[in-house]
């Protein structure tokens, strides 16, 4: 995250920290007890899920305390219509936590999902929202951090789809947001959550996914627009459910 602060303990209680084999990391968000949503993007060579590793509670990269908790990986499931060939084109995950003692993340004073956003669920433009992270604080840094958190504002997306920004390359799946104020979300905080507030509740409302360089004036932050995918969600989280 450029130009954002560091976020207070359990500020951010749903995000978690994806270990990818040796040298690879991504973030992503609780969304229920054994759920989470990352970007597709994150683990689309197909890793085996024996080498994943999720870190609920986490403040500073790569370290863990009694109050972190550490989940091996289920499995990880892909939108039907994702497709390696353009892993930003529907850049979503779902990553299933396997149980430990027949349960996955419990409630504590820096661990809790966040809410999925109602299907019809919309920001306006310039809402502000907030993004939060371990990646990079500068886009040449070469190491991740201690937690960070900024708010970015919704991008008019009639605006980013202009192509002078990104070409064609805004699709219906997307939000844009953050601007020229040098607040981004920069490499390591891919897959991480943009959350905006509606009535004093956090709503998932996108997932950190691209953007060329990292608060760049006139290129803003690219995310998955998550109540696109919410259906999908729902319905696998549940389907999972009954087959327990
Ligand atoms: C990345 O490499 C990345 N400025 C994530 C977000 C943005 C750029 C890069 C957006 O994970």
């Amino acid at each position: 995250i450029l130009g954002g602060a560091s976020a207070p303990p359990g500020s951010h209680p749903w995000i978690a920290a994806i270990y990818i084999g040796d040298d690879s990391f991504c973030a992503g968000s609780l969304v229920a007890s054994c759920w989470v949503v990352s970007a597709a993007h994150c683990l689309f060579r197909s890793p085996l899920v024996s080498r994943i590793r999720v870190v609920l509670g986490q403040q500073k990269f790569n370290v863990t305390t009694p109050d972190t908790r550490t989940f091996g990986v289920e499995k990880y499931i892909f939108p039907k219509q994702f497709s390696v060939y353009n892993p930003t084109l529907h850049d979503i995950v779902l990553i299933k936590l396997k149980k430990q003692d027949g349960r996955c993340a419990k409630k504590s004073r820096v661990i809790r999902p966040i809410c999925l956003p109602d299907k019809a669920m919309t920001f306006p433009d310039y809402h502000c929202c907030e993004i939060s992270g371990w990646g990079h604080m500068y886009e040449k840094q070469n190491q991740y951090n201690s937690l960070q958190e900024a708010g970015v504002e919704i991008f008019p997306f009639k605006q980013c789809t202009q192509p002078e920004i990104y070409g064609n390359h805004v699709t219906a799946n997307m939000i844009c947001a953050g601007t020229s104020r040098c607040v981004d979300a920069c490499q390591g905080d891919s897959g991480g959550p943009l959350a905006c507030v509606q009535d004093d509740v956090s709503f998932l409302y996108g997932v950190i996914s691209w953007g060329e360089g990292c608060g760049k004036t006139g290129k803003p932050g690219v995310y998955t627009k998550v109540v696109n995918y919410v259906n999908w969600i729902n319905a696998i989280m549940k389907r999972k459910h009954k087959s327990k």
